[in-house]
């Protein structure tokens, strides 16, 4: 069997070496020269644990290849990003390029599945139409279905086998045709089911972590007020058997959380009260980050700031809606501060800034302020960190460093008493 991914990124890329690795033969498309040269010499352009080796292996056995156009197979997966227009609605035109550039080569009988997160009815009301007038009838001939992914970066090549998937089909026989083809690479359940059902479970999985995200930076406030310390109180609530609340935070980053929930609340704006408050909340973090640090340093004053970490999470290389990058520019855009990064995963062309050493960001600095929870952080020495400060004071917002008070001054988002 033959199956052609369209769109070689953190999704794609993984999907297409899981496959590949299976014994299926494998043409990955991308738009990018770049992506598509490197893959066919074997070279992964982004950072993810095992991926390096898969795709190498899958490359010189001659069972995954890259291609700038689409070709004839069996199985089409669409993988391509969903970004978000500036009024916060889904920008679905890779989805909608991707079909159409698939059209000419689907032929009765084909699988054609999109992995993209998408809003609610976008299989019904925008997918199938291309392909119907294209000719292609999608309630006969071909079988199309709406299969999120639902990958954690950073364990995707584990879960990509082990998680449950969702798989929905435009019809009863498309959901089944397309289930079939992932249960020959995952060993977790195959869910078949409805296409809006699909889209939309997707969507409530991130949107309640954000919810719940959103509770919890809502206490670091509160507690910050109350002069409480809000790790406390979500270590001892959750001994509760039915009490998860979640880890607060620096905000929410990423290309799903920040902005799936924005998928929803587009096509129910009236009725996703909550879900928009929520995405509000987690968005005001940045700011909240940057007058805790303006407070700490009210007697300085030409305060350098050391900013450590710019990824959305820890111990991976993405930038993308980052909270950590909007504090970066809050500081530097800030005259009162001297403002200097470091982040051990991110390459400088990634970001428009320099970035650092860490000990060149740590000399001389007032306030260090961690921003992802890295390996690197977790294991920050207190003697080191406080002999390359000028005031040795930490800032930890996702409470995640062994720093001892002994040393150095540690802040942390949800205990600012020092
Ligand atoms: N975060 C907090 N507090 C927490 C947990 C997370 O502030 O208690 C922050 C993180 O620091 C980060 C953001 O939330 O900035 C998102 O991180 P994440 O690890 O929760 O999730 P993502 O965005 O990397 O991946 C999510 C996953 N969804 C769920 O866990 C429900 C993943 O399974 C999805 O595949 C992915 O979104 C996606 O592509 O939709």
């Amino acid at each position: 069997k033959k199956i052609c991914v369209i769109g070689l990124g953190y999704i794609g890329l993984p999907t297409a070496a899981i496959f590949a690795r299976a014994g299926y033969d494998i043409v990955g498309v991308d738009v990018s020269e770049r992506v598509v040269n490197s893959l066919n010499k074997g070279i992964v352009t982004i950072e993810e644990a095992g991926l390096p080796e898969l795709v190498k292996e899958a490359v010189e056995k001659g069972k995954l290849r890259a291609s700038l156009t689409p070709e004839e197979a069996d199985v089409f997966i669409i993988a391509v990003p969903t970004p978000i227009h500036e009024d916060y609605t889904a920008n679905v035109d890779y989805v909608i390029n991707a079909t159409k550039a698939i059209v000419p080569f689907v032929k009765k009988g084909d699988v054609v599945i999109v992995e993209s997160t998408i809003p609610p009815r976008t299989m019904d009301d925008v997918v199938a139409p291309i392909l119907q007038e294209a000719g292609l009838d999608v309630q006969n001939d071909i079988f199309l279905a709406h299969c999120p992914e639902r990958v954690l970066p950073g364990r995707i090549l584990i879960e990509l086998i082990e998680n449950t998937r969702i798989v929905g089909g435009t019809t009863p026989v498309a959901a089944k045709k397309a289930a079939d083809v992932y249960r020959a690479i995952v060993t977790g359940d195959v869910i078949e089911t409805e296409a809006l059902t699909a889209e939309m479970s997707k969507l409530m999985e991130n949107t309640f972590r954000d919810v719940n995200i959103a509770l919890a930076n809502e206490l670091a406030k509160i507690s910050a007020k109350l002069g409480v310390n809000a790790h406390h109180v979500i270590e001892l609530a959750n001994k509760h058997p039915r009490v998860n609340i979640h880890q607060p935070g620096p905000g929410v980053g990423g290309h799903c959380l920040a902005v799936d929930p924005y998928f929803i609340v587009e096509k129910a704006r009236n009725e996703s009260v909550l879900i928009k408050l929520s995405r509000d909340i987690n968005n005001s973090m940045p700011e909240f980050v940057v007058e805790k640090i303006e407070e700490l340093t009210v007697q300085i004053e030409k305060p350098k700031i050391a900013v450590l970490g710019l990824t959305y999470k820890g111990n991976i290389d993405d930038v993308r809606e980052s909270p950590a990058i909007e504090i970066y520019q809050l500081l530097a855009n800030n005259p009162r501060f001297e403002t200097v990064a470091h982040d051990p995963h991110v390459q400088q062309d990634q970001v428009a800034f320099p970035l650092l050493s860490l000990e060149d960001a740590l000399h001389d600095a007032n306030v260090a302020v961690v921003l992802a929870d890295h390996n690197e952080f977790k294991t920050l020495n207190s003697q080191y960190v406080a002999s390359k400060m000028k005031t040795p004071v930490v800032f930890d917002t996702k409470n995640c460093t062994n720093l001892d008070n002994d040393y150095l001054t540690l802040y942390k988002i949800g205990d600012l008493s020092g």
